[in-house]
Protein backbone atom coordinates (compact mmCIF):
# COMPACT_ATOMS: atom_id res chain seq x y z
CA UNK A 1 0.00 0.00 0.00
CA UNK A 2 3.29 1.99 -0.02
CA UNK A 3 2.49 5.54 -1.80
CA UNK A 4 5.52 7.69 -2.95
CA UNK A 5 3.21 9.80 -5.49
CA UNK A 6 -0.13 11.97 -4.58
CA UNK A 7 -1.60 14.99 -3.74
CA UNK A 8 -1.39 15.76 -0.20
CA UNK A 9 -3.87 16.60 2.81
CA UNK A 10 -2.06 19.71 3.28
CA UNK A 11 -2.52 22.61 0.47
CA UNK A 12 -0.61 25.26 2.29
CA UNK A 13 2.97 26.81 1.85
CA UNK A 14 5.63 25.25 4.45
CA UNK A 15 7.18 28.23 7.05
CA UNK A 16 10.44 27.18 5.50
CA UNK A 17 12.58 25.94 2.66
CA UNK A 18 13.82 22.79 4.86
CA UNK A 19 13.88 19.22 2.83
CA UNK A 20 13.19 16.37 4.54
CA UNK A 21 15.92 13.59 5.00
CA UNK A 22 13.24 10.84 3.55
CA UNK A 23 11.06 11.02 1.03
CA UNK A 24 7.56 10.48 2.39
CA UNK A 25 8.77 12.55 6.08
CA UNK A 26 6.19 14.96 5.18
CA UNK A 27 3.30 15.49 3.18
CA UNK A 28 2.40 12.05 2.75
CA UNK A 29 -0.41 11.61 0.12
CA UNK A 30 -4.19 11.39 0.94
CA UNK A 31 -6.03 8.12 0.59
CA UNK A 32 -7.16 7.47 -2.88
CA UNK A 33 -11.26 7.35 -0.81
CA UNK A 34 -11.41 9.87 1.81
CA UNK A 35 -13.74 8.85 5.02
CA UNK A 36 -16.54 11.30 4.78
CA UNK A 37 -17.94 11.86 8.76
CA UNK A 38 -21.60 12.67 10.44
CA UNK A 39 -21.09 14.95 13.46
CA UNK A 40 -23.23 14.88 16.53
CA UNK A 41 -22.69 16.72 19.89
CA UNK A 42 -22.27 13.85 22.65
CA UNK A 43 -22.10 16.59 25.21
CA UNK A 44 -21.72 19.98 25.76
CA UNK A 45 -21.28 22.86 28.50
CA UNK A 46 -17.53 21.75 28.97
CA UNK A 47 -15.26 24.19 30.66
CA UNK A 48 -11.95 24.41 28.53
CA UNK A 49 -11.90 19.86 29.25
CA UNK A 50 -8.69 19.09 28.78
CA UNK A 51 -9.15 15.19 28.77
CA UNK A 52 -11.46 12.21 28.60
CA UNK A 53 -11.41 8.11 28.65
CA UNK A 54 -14.45 5.78 28.51
CA UNK A 55 -15.17 4.08 31.79
CA UNK A 56 -15.94 0.12 30.98
CA UNK A 57 -19.50 0.89 31.57
CA UNK A 58 -19.64 2.97 28.38
CA UNK A 59 -19.62 6.58 30.71
CA UNK A 60 -16.46 9.24 30.51
CA UNK A 61 -14.43 10.29 32.31
CA UNK A 62 -13.46 14.09 31.97
CA UNK A 63 -10.32 16.73 33.18
CA UNK A 64 -11.63 20.49 32.57
CA UNK A 65 -8.12 22.69 32.81
CA UNK A 66 -9.18 25.18 35.64
CA UNK A 67 -8.78 21.40 37.85
CA UNK A 68 -12.24 19.97 37.67
CA UNK A 69 -12.68 15.91 37.13
CA UNK A 70 -15.96 15.16 35.91
CA UNK A 71 -18.05 11.88 34.94
CA UNK A 72 -20.29 11.95 32.06
CA UNK A 73 -23.82 10.13 31.94
CA UNK A 74 -24.10 8.13 28.61
CA UNK A 75 -26.80 10.35 27.41
CA UNK A 76 -23.85 13.38 27.67
CA UNK A 77 -24.79 14.78 31.55
CA UNK A 78 -21.89 16.07 33.18
CA UNK A 79 -21.74 15.12 36.70
CA UNK A 80 -20.77 17.34 39.43
CA UNK A 81 -17.21 17.91 39.83
CA UNK A 82 -15.08 14.94 41.52
CA UNK A 83 -14.44 16.10 45.14
CA UNK A 84 -10.50 15.48 46.32
CA UNK A 85 -8.55 16.26 42.77
CA UNK A 86 -5.14 18.12 43.74
CA UNK A 87 -4.42 21.73 43.32
CA UNK A 88 -3.35 23.03 39.89
CA UNK A 89 -2.06 25.70 38.43
CA UNK A 90 -3.89 26.78 35.55
CA UNK A 91 -2.49 29.32 34.34
CA UNK A 92 -1.15 29.61 30.21
CA UNK A 93 -0.88 26.11 29.18
CA UNK A 94 -1.16 24.77 32.86
CA UNK A 95 -3.81 22.90 34.80
CA UNK A 96 -5.17 20.02 35.13
CA UNK A 97 -4.42 17.77 32.56
CA UNK A 98 -4.63 13.82 31.09
CA UNK A 99 -6.47 11.53 33.12
CA UNK A 100 -5.71 8.08 32.39
CA UNK A 101 -7.35 4.29 33.78
CA UNK A 102 -5.49 2.01 35.60
CA UNK A 103 -5.13 -1.53 33.26
CA UNK A 104 -7.54 -3.15 35.90
CA UNK A 105 -9.67 -0.21 36.37
CA UNK A 106 -12.52 -2.73 36.25
CA UNK A 107 -12.00 -3.96 39.46
CA UNK A 108 -9.30 -1.69 41.23
CA UNK A 109 -11.26 1.54 40.25
CA UNK A 110 -7.75 3.80 39.87
CA UNK A 111 -7.23 6.64 37.70
CA UNK A 112 -3.96 8.52 36.97
CA UNK A 113 -3.77 12.18 36.89
CA UNK A 114 -1.70 14.47 35.30
CA UNK A 115 -1.46 18.36 35.99
CA UNK A 116 0.44 21.19 36.23
CA UNK A 117 1.63 21.12 39.96
CA UNK A 118 2.35 24.10 42.40
CA UNK A 119 5.66 24.07 43.58
CA UNK A 120 7.87 25.91 46.49
CA UNK A 121 9.84 27.66 43.27
CA UNK A 122 7.71 27.77 40.09
CA UNK A 123 5.61 24.35 39.00
CA UNK A 124 5.77 21.39 36.81
CA UNK A 125 4.11 18.44 35.73
CA UNK A 126 2.97 15.89 38.59
CA UNK A 127 1.49 12.96 37.93
CA UNK A 128 -0.84 11.31 41.11
CA UNK A 129 -3.04 8.70 41.31
CA UNK A 130 -6.20 7.67 43.20
CA UNK A 131 -9.37 5.57 44.21
CA UNK A 132 -12.85 6.76 42.17
CA UNK A 133 -15.53 6.13 45.00
CA UNK A 134 -18.89 6.78 43.21
CA UNK A 135 -21.67 6.95 46.38
CA UNK A 136 -25.22 8.22 46.27
CA UNK A 137 -25.20 10.32 43.45
CA UNK A 138 -21.66 11.91 43.97
CA UNK A 139 -18.06 10.68 43.72
CA UNK A 140 -14.13 11.45 45.18
CA UNK A 141 -11.00 10.30 45.07
CA UNK A 142 -9.50 8.21 47.60
CA UNK A 143 -5.96 7.86 48.77
CA UNK A 144 -4.79 10.23 46.43
CA UNK A 145 -0.68 9.72 45.95
CA UNK A 146 1.76 11.39 44.00
CA UNK A 147 3.99 9.03 41.89
CA UNK A 148 6.16 11.06 39.67
CA UNK A 149 7.20 14.84 39.48
CA UNK A 150 8.83 16.52 37.04
CA UNK A 151 11.97 17.99 38.35
CA UNK A 152 13.21 20.84 38.17
CA UNK A 153 10.13 23.61 38.46
CA UNK A 154 10.36 26.39 36.61
CA UNK A 155 8.57 29.70 36.90
CA UNK A 156 6.67 29.80 33.69
CA UNK A 157 3.59 28.84 31.77
CA UNK A 158 3.82 27.05 28.91
CA UNK A 159 4.97 23.16 27.99
CA UNK A 160 3.84 20.77 30.32
CA UNK A 161 2.63 18.27 28.02
CA UNK A 162 1.50 16.14 29.03
CA UNK A 163 -0.16 13.22 28.11
CA UNK A 164 -0.16 9.09 30.02
CA UNK A 165 -0.63 5.49 28.63
CA UNK A 166 -0.04 2.57 29.96
CA UNK A 167 1.94 0.00 27.88
CA UNK A 168 1.00 -3.31 27.35
CA UNK A 169 3.14 -5.05 30.24
CA UNK A 170 1.69 -2.50 32.72
CA UNK A 171 4.56 -0.16 32.46
CA UNK A 172 3.44 3.70 32.84
CA UNK A 173 4.66 6.28 30.11
CA UNK A 174 4.55 9.83 30.97
CA UNK A 175 5.08 13.22 28.53
CA UNK A 176 5.89 16.03 29.48
CA UNK A 177 7.39 19.51 27.81
CA UNK A 178 10.62 21.18 27.87
CA UNK A 179 8.87 24.46 29.22
CA UNK A 180 9.43 26.42 25.92
CA UNK A 181 11.74 29.31 26.50
CA UNK A 182 15.09 29.21 25.14
CA UNK A 183 16.55 28.66 29.03
CA UNK A 184 14.79 25.87 29.96
CA UNK A 185 14.61 24.36 26.49
CA UNK A 186 18.09 22.99 26.21
CA UNK A 187 17.42 20.77 29.20
CA UNK A 188 15.91 18.86 26.72
CA UNK A 189 19.13 17.49 26.10
CA UNK A 190 20.29 16.99 29.74
CA UNK A 191 20.22 13.78 31.24
CA UNK A 192 20.20 14.94 34.33
CA UNK A 193 16.91 17.04 33.47
CA UNK A 194 13.26 16.16 33.61
CA UNK A 195 12.18 18.37 30.78
CA UNK A 196 11.60 17.52 27.54
CA UNK A 197 11.49 13.87 28.56
CA UNK A 198 9.73 10.74 28.10
CA UNK A 199 9.62 8.66 31.14
CA UNK A 200 8.73 4.93 31.61
CA UNK A 201 7.60 4.15 35.45
CA UNK A 202 6.03 1.49 37.25
CA UNK A 203 2.41 2.01 38.36
CA UNK A 204 3.30 3.35 41.76
CA UNK A 205 6.03 5.52 40.46
CA UNK A 206 8.66 3.44 40.77
CA UNK A 207 11.76 3.02 38.46
CA UNK A 208 11.44 -0.27 36.83
CA UNK A 209 14.71 -2.09 36.64
CA UNK A 210 15.31 -2.31 32.36
CA UNK A 211 14.68 1.47 32.25
CA UNK A 212 17.45 2.84 29.75
CA UNK A 213 19.20 4.33 32.72
CA UNK A 214 18.46 2.82 35.65
CA UNK A 215 21.13 1.68 37.51
CA UNK A 216 23.39 4.15 36.03
CA UNK A 217 24.98 7.31 36.34
CA UNK A 218 24.12 8.92 33.00
CA UNK A 219 20.72 10.21 33.48
CA UNK A 220 17.45 9.77 35.54
CA UNK A 221 16.50 6.41 36.04
CA UNK A 222 12.82 7.24 34.64
CA UNK A 223 14.22 8.29 31.58
CA UNK A 224 12.94 6.41 28.61
CA UNK A 225 13.96 8.70 25.98
CA UNK A 226 14.81 12.61 25.60
CA UNK A 227 15.32 15.66 22.78
CA UNK A 228 11.63 16.25 22.86
CA UNK A 229 9.84 19.67 22.63
CA UNK A 230 5.90 19.75 23.67
CA UNK A 231 4.54 15.60 24.34
CA UNK A 232 1.30 15.84 24.28
CA UNK A 233 0.40 12.71 22.13
CA UNK A 234 1.03 9.12 23.33
CA UNK A 235 0.03 5.94 21.85
CA UNK A 236 0.59 2.11 21.41
CA UNK A 237 0.40 0.89 17.92
CA UNK A 238 -1.33 -2.36 16.85
CA UNK A 239 2.03 -4.28 18.25
CA UNK A 240 2.40 -2.59 21.42
CA UNK A 241 5.00 -0.34 20.33
CA UNK A 242 4.79 3.01 21.66
CA UNK A 243 4.64 6.06 19.60
CA UNK A 244 4.84 10.20 20.54
CA UNK A 245 2.82 13.74 18.95
CA UNK A 246 4.70 16.68 19.70
CA UNK A 247 4.35 20.30 18.98
CA UNK A 248 7.48 22.04 16.87
CA UNK A 249 7.70 25.55 16.89
CA UNK A 250 6.61 27.12 13.66
CA UNK A 251 6.55 24.44 11.52
CA UNK A 252 8.36 20.99 12.95
CA UNK A 253 4.99 19.05 14.35
CA UNK A 254 6.38 15.35 14.95
CA UNK A 255 5.12 11.70 14.94
CA UNK A 256 7.76 10.15 16.46
CA UNK A 257 8.44 6.21 17.83
CA UNK A 258 10.23 6.41 21.03
CA UNK A 259 12.92 4.18 21.77
CA UNK A 260 14.65 3.32 24.77
CA UNK A 261 17.78 5.85 25.47
CA UNK A 262 17.52 7.38 22.50
CA UNK A 263 17.59 11.39 21.71
CA UNK A 264 14.83 13.19 19.53
CA UNK A 265 16.84 16.00 18.75
CA UNK A 266 15.46 19.13 20.51
CA UNK A 267 16.74 21.79 20.59
CA UNK A 268 19.15 21.01 18.02
CA UNK A 269 18.08 19.55 15.25
CA UNK A 270 14.30 20.91 14.20
CA UNK A 271 11.91 21.25 10.99
CA UNK A 272 10.50 24.36 12.41
CA UNK A 273 11.68 27.64 13.05
CA UNK A 274 11.21 30.02 15.98
CA UNK A 275 7.75 32.25 16.19
CA UNK A 276 9.62 35.03 14.69
CA UNK A 277 10.95 33.79 11.75
CA UNK A 278 14.94 32.95 13.41
CA UNK A 279 16.77 29.64 13.10
CA UNK A 280 16.19 27.29 16.15
CA UNK A 281 19.99 27.32 17.10
CA UNK A 282 21.89 26.57 14.56
CA UNK A 283 18.72 25.62 12.17
CA UNK A 284 19.51 22.38 11.40
CA UNK A 285 17.24 19.72 10.77
CA UNK A 286 19.27 16.60 11.25
CA UNK A 287 22.13 16.61 14.27
CA UNK A 288 24.49 13.38 15.10
CA UNK A 289 23.45 10.85 17.97
CA UNK A 290 19.74 12.35 16.78
CA UNK A 291 16.51 10.27 15.86
CA UNK A 292 14.94 11.81 13.04
CA UNK A 293 10.43 11.89 13.17
CA UNK A 294 8.92 9.31 11.65
CA UNK A 295 6.91 12.25 10.41
CA UNK A 296 6.74 15.78 10.34
CA UNK A 297 3.88 18.94 9.70
CA UNK A 298 5.03 22.11 8.15
CA UNK A 299 3.26 24.51 8.75
CA UNK A 300 1.81 22.76 12.22
CA UNK A 301 -1.57 20.71 12.75
CA UNK A 302 -1.03 21.34 16.99
CA UNK A 303 -1.11 17.86 17.91
CA UNK A 304 -2.91 17.65 21.15
CA UNK A 305 -3.49 14.09 21.77
CA UNK A 306 -2.70 10.55 19.85
CA UNK A 307 -4.98 7.62 19.87
CA UNK A 308 -5.14 4.25 17.89
CA UNK A 309 -8.19 3.56 15.75
CA UNK A 310 -9.62 -0.08 15.72
CA UNK A 311 -13.40 0.02 16.09
CA UNK A 312 -15.51 -1.18 13.39
CA UNK A 313 -17.03 1.70 12.13
CA UNK A 314 -14.45 2.96 10.16
CA UNK A 315 -12.75 0.44 8.33
CA UNK A 316 -10.26 2.22 6.31
CA UNK A 317 -8.75 3.81 9.69
CA UNK A 318 -7.94 0.08 11.04
CA UNK A 319 -4.50 0.38 12.90
CA UNK A 320 -4.59 4.26 11.78
CA UNK A 321 -3.69 6.86 14.41
CA UNK A 322 -5.65 9.62 14.65
CA UNK A 323 -4.24 13.27 15.55
CA UNK A 324 -6.54 15.70 17.37
CA UNK A 325 -5.49 19.21 16.00
CA UNK A 326 -5.58 22.61 17.43
CA UNK A 327 -4.36 24.67 14.67
CA UNK A 328 -5.85 22.17 11.42
CA UNK A 329 -9.35 22.62 13.50
CA UNK A 330 -10.45 18.54 12.96
CA UNK A 331 -9.19 15.17 12.91
CA UNK A 332 -5.76 14.45 11.23
CA UNK A 333 -5.82 10.66 10.50
CA UNK A 334 -2.05 9.04 9.40
CA UNK A 335 -1.94 5.82 8.05
CA UNK A 336 1.33 4.00 8.71
CA UNK A 337 2.68 1.28 6.45
CA UNK A 338 5.42 -0.68 8.78
CA UNK A 339 7.31 2.30 10.29
CA UNK A 340 6.89 5.09 7.87
CA UNK A 341 3.35 7.07 6.82
CA UNK A 342 1.93 6.03 3.95
CA UNK A 343 -1.28 8.15 3.80
CA UNK A 344 -2.73 11.60 5.64
CA UNK A 345 -6.00 12.63 5.77
CA UNK A 346 -7.57 15.65 7.65
CA UNK A 347 -11.14 15.56 9.01
CA UNK A 348 -11.94 19.40 9.16
CA UNK A 349 -14.28 19.45 12.37
CA UNK A 350 -13.84 23.50 12.46
CA UNK A 351 -12.88 23.54 16.17
CA UNK A 352 -9.69 22.96 17.77
CA UNK A 353 -9.39 19.54 18.88
CA UNK A 354 -8.09 19.11 22.40
CA UNK A 355 -8.70 15.33 22.62
CA UNK A 356 -9.77 12.01 20.78
CA UNK A 357 -10.97 8.15 21.96
CA UNK A 358 -12.55 5.94 20.15
CA UNK A 359 -15.50 5.05 21.69
CA UNK A 360 -16.86 1.14 22.77
CA UNK A 361 -18.78 0.77 19.49
CA UNK A 362 -16.38 2.10 17.37
CA UNK A 363 -17.61 5.90 16.95
CA UNK A 364 -14.82 8.47 17.24
CA UNK A 365 -14.98 11.14 20.03
CA UNK A 366 -13.50 14.27 19.53
CA UNK A 367 -13.08 16.89 22.65
CA UNK A 368 -13.40 20.51 21.52
CA UNK A 369 -11.35 22.72 23.11
CA UNK A 370 -12.40 26.21 24.94
CA UNK A 371 -14.77 27.43 27.59
CA UNK A 372 -17.94 26.01 26.20
CA UNK A 373 -16.10 22.89 24.74
CA UNK A 374 -18.35 19.82 23.56
CA UNK A 375 -17.27 15.92 22.68
CA UNK A 376 -18.42 15.34 19.24
CA UNK A 377 -19.08 11.86 18.02
CA UNK A 378 -18.08 11.03 14.83
CA UNK A 379 -19.97 8.43 12.59
CA UNK A 380 -19.36 7.34 9.03
CA UNK A 381 -21.24 9.71 7.06
CA UNK A 382 -23.98 8.01 4.44
CA UNK A 383 -22.85 7.68 0.95
CA UNK A 384 -19.03 6.24 2.15
CA1 LIG B 1 -5.76 10.02 28.60
CA1 LIG C 1 12.69 15.69 17.00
Amino acid sequence: MAQAQGTPAETESPNTSYTPMTPGQTRAPKPATETKVATATAAQGIASGWAFEFLPDGRMILTEKAGTLRLIAKDGTLGKPIAGVPKVDARGQGGLLDVALSPGFASDKMVYLSYAEPREKGNGTTVARAKLVEDGGGAKLDDLKVIFRQTPAYEGDKHYGSRLVFAPDGKLFITVGERSDKGPRVQAQDLASGLGKVFRVDPDGSVPKDNPFAGSDKGKPEVWSYGHRNVQGIALDAEGRVWTAEHGPRGGDELNRPRAGLNYGWPDASYGIEYDGGKIGAGKTQAPGTVQPVYYWDPVIGPSSLTLYQGALFPAWSDAFLLGGLVSGGLVVVKLDGDTVATEERVPLNERIRDVKVGPEGAVYALTDGPDGKILKLTPASGN
